[in-house]
């Protein structure tokens, strides 16, 4: 594995979710491996979960890290080829991620989408500029289509949780006041395929995800129906991908309650809208592992980055 920017990149979930619970259960025997290596950690977006638990890994290994906020602190970037650069933008990436490579040993970046150009969104330019003009190994920390650091921890969290051989999983969409990206849910669906549980997606019509990643999973109008004997319900808010970007639905009637989850374990990658998304009964509740899902991020990055330092 050279980088880490899709759940697609993970060859055995089985055998990695293995490691990352010994990991989780001695966080510091690979203290050594990590001993002079730098991991930069670059933001174009808002972040805590993913800027502190991937930090915490790099600790657990020993490393050191940078962690800058582009957006803002840093030049802007340039991403166009041969672009004319009198406007706003004072760097090329073709500079700025060279030069980031001498300095780290991996190089990790969050880049949201723009939710408006779906063409653009979908080339991954960020991202991919990134592992085109960096020397060393990319991990994403959320791009524009995926979060496989996510889907990672909530597939280790699962498999911690799980109490029948094959559990049912639900994917809920949820109401939210804002247009959201897809990513979580796409790296969610993308790790529940590579698992042995039996997987439902529900959301209101025109949710429909990107055909390419739901694949034929089974997709139910009806949340009530969908929720039926579950073991995980994870919910998430994403705006519609066929009418791009859009926010066509906020009927509360879609918010997980206490009532609608029965026994279920509820799961959400966070930040997450109390009482919006969710009622407080919910995630005050003894059903919620939304704190462990947060947690489980520490070993998913710890895995990864072990994996990439290990390659090195
Ligand atoms: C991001 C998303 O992809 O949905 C990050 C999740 C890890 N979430 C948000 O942008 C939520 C913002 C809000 O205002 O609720």
């Amino acid at each position: 594995m050279k980088n880490y920017t899709s759940i697609n990149d993970i060859d055995n979930i089985g055998v990695w979710i293995k490691e990352a619970k010994m990991l989780k259960a001695d966080p510091y025997i690979y203290k050594g491996l990590g001993t002079n290596k730098t991991i930069g950690l670059f933001f174009f977006n808002a972040s805590l979960r993913t800027r502190l638990s991937t930090q915490k890994a790099a600790f657990n290994l020993g490393m050191n890290t940078m962690v800058m906020n582009v957006s803002g602190d840093a030049w802007g970037i340039e991403f166009g080829d041969g672009t004319i650069m009198n406007g706003t933008t004072a760097e090329h990436i073709k500079e700025a991620a060279a030069v980031v490579s001498q300095y780290c040993d991996i190089i990790a970046v969050r880049a949201f989408p723009t939710l408006s150009d779906k063409e653009k969104d979908e080339s991954e330019y960020i991202l991919k500029s990134f592992i085109q003009y960096a020397t060393v190994p990319v991990v994403s920390m959320e791009s524009a289509t995926e979060h496989p650091l996510q889907g990672l921890a909530d597939a280790i969290t699962i498999s911690e949780h799980s109490i029948s051989k094959r559990p049912k999983v639900v994917l809920s969409w949820a109401p939210h006041v804002k247009s959201l990206p897809h990513a979580v849910a796409n790296s969610f669906i993308q790790s529940m395929q590579k698992m042995d549980v039996e997987f439902i997606i529900t959301h209101p019509k025109g949710y429909e995800l990107n055909p390419k990643i739901t694949k034929n999973t089974t997709v139910s109008y009806n949340q009530e129906e969908a929720f039926k004997d579950a073991d995980f319900v994870y919910v998430k808010n994403w705006s519609s991908y066929s009418d791009y970007g859009k926010v066509l639905n906020t009927d509360s009637n879609w918010m997980v309650t206490k009532n609608k989850l029965g026994n279920a374990k509820f799961m959400h990658c966070l930040p997450v809208r109390r009482n919006l998304i969710v009622e407080d009964a919910v995630l005050d509740g003894e059903n919620s592992l939304v704190i462990e899902q947060a947690n489980n991020r520490t070993y998913a990055a710890q895995l990864v980055l072990k994996k990439l330092l290990e390659n090195g």
